[in-house]
């Protein structure tokens, strides 16, 4: 066929998609030498061939076709905790698989016995990487794929395929002199230009499982999940295109009270349908513990004290240090009472530290 890659290029912007680039299914050896000189975060694994080597995931590649969807939104946020953009409307793995999945059936019926392969961040080759060497942006001083038109709120996915089809080139980095990313990070993470200390990020944090350290709460402020700051400071993120696609519509509320009461709320279905609910209800709740911990405003009081009693001793343990945080003295009765049936060692040394944090504030 004339020009194949045009075709499937057409495919894919009538199927949806904002951006689409090819690229070689050569190794990506810039990154390889890169990693290799970096102490790498545990989200990924530790192979850096698996990585950089398209072919160790479909061997028959040739080239790979990189798309992107924009969920770039007008909506200014009101509630009373951040929830990063990407995960306020529908889970984006679910629409970029749909989307991905007719691209592969419209080249099937093309090319009939044509190998492919399909990942949108679920597996360990790096989307961004592949995204910027098929032209789609370049790789920001923030870490993101940024787009001259589109900025870089981008979903990105891929698909691996024998096919043998013209390549895109490269964009310039446009990155200038700004490091608003930089300067605006509110846990450091960004440490300079390209480097984030992924376990310092507070998209990370808000995903991290377990008891985390008293400072680390502190840094994760009022983010229930995610942390858009090195984007939103990003001039490339100034008058793009908004709300192009109508999966990504916002449609959580952001209240903490409800969120602690997330396992009953009637818009339950609103939650469980987002990108960020894939580490389950609990880490939501332990978050917006942790969040009115920080806030500090006692308004929250009553909602917060139930939890002290609730099932899973991670939300018991949260629960009684935010109550040391920010109650007054009526609060020590219910401590004290948990304290008795308390069998948890963790969360009794917790309630005892809430206790005597109460009493040294009267
Ligand atoms: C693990 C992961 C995370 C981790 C760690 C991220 C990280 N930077 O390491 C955490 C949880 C922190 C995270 C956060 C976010 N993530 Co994430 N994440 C991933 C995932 C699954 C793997 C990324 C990875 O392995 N990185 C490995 C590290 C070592 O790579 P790196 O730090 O980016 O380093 C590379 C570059 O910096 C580059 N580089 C280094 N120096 C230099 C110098 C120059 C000059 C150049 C050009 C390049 C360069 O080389 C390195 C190797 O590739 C990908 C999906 C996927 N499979 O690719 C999504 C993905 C990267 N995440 C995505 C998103 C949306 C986010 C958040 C914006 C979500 C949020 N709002 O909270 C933040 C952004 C944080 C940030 N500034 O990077 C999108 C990014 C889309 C885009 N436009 O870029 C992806 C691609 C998912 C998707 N398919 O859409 N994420």
């Amino acid at each position: 066929m004339p020009n194949l890659a045009k075709v499937i290029k057409k495919a894919a912007i009538n199927i949806g998609f904002d951006l689409v680039g090819i690229t070689s299914a050569e190794p990506f050896e810039d990154t390889a030498k890169r990693l290799n000189n970096r102490k790498l975060s545990s989200f990924i694994k530790n192979d850096i061939e698996l990585l950089t080597k398209p072919k160790l995931h479909l061997p028959s590649a040739r080239s790979i076709i990189a798309v992107a969807l924009s969920y770039a939104s007008s909506q200014k946020y009101n509630g009373d905790c951040y929830i990063s953009i990407y995960a306020r409307g529908r889970d984006y793995h679910h629409v970029m698989k749909n989307k991905l999945e007719k691209l592969m059936g419209f080249i099937r019926e093309i090319v009939p016995g044509v190998d492919m392969l399909t990942y949108s961040d679920t597996g360990p080759l790096l989307d961004r990487m592949i995204a910027s060497r098929a032209g789609l942006g370049w790789i920001g001083k923030n870490n993101n794929l940024i787009n001259p038109v589109y900025g870089s709120y981008l979903f990105l996915g891929e698909i691996l395929t024998n096919l043998e089809l013209e390549h895109n080139q490269p964009l310039n980095n446009q990155c200038c002199d700004c490091n608003l990313c930089i300067k605006n990070c509110p846990s450091s993470a960004l440490m300079e230009a390209y480097h984030l200390k992924a376990d310092r990020c507070i998209s990370y944090l808000t995903q991290k499982k377990g008891i985390i350290p008293e400072e680390e709460r502190e840094v994760i402020n009022n983010h229930l999940w995610g942390c858009d700051n090195c984007q939103d400071f990003c001039p490339y993120n100034k008058n793009v295109p908004t709300d192009l696609h109508e999966e990504f519509t916002p449609l959580l509320k952001a209240e903490l009270s409800e969120i602690l009461r997330i396992d009953n709320l009637a818009e339950r279905d609103l939650w469980t349908n987002s990108a960020l609910y894939w580490r389950g209800p609990r880490i939501l709740k332990r978050n917006a513990i942790i969040n009115i911990a920080n806030n500090g405003d006692r308004c929250y009081l009553s909602d917060l004290i139930q939890k002290i009693d609730d099932p899973s001793p991670i939300i018991r343990f949260y629960t009684a240090w935010a109550v040391g945080k920010i109650a007054s003295k009526e609060y020590i009765k219910t401590l004290n009472n948990r304290l008795l049936e308390e069998k948890d060692k963790d969360v009794r040394k917790e309630l005892k530290k809430a206790i005597n944090r109460i009493k040294r504030r009267i």
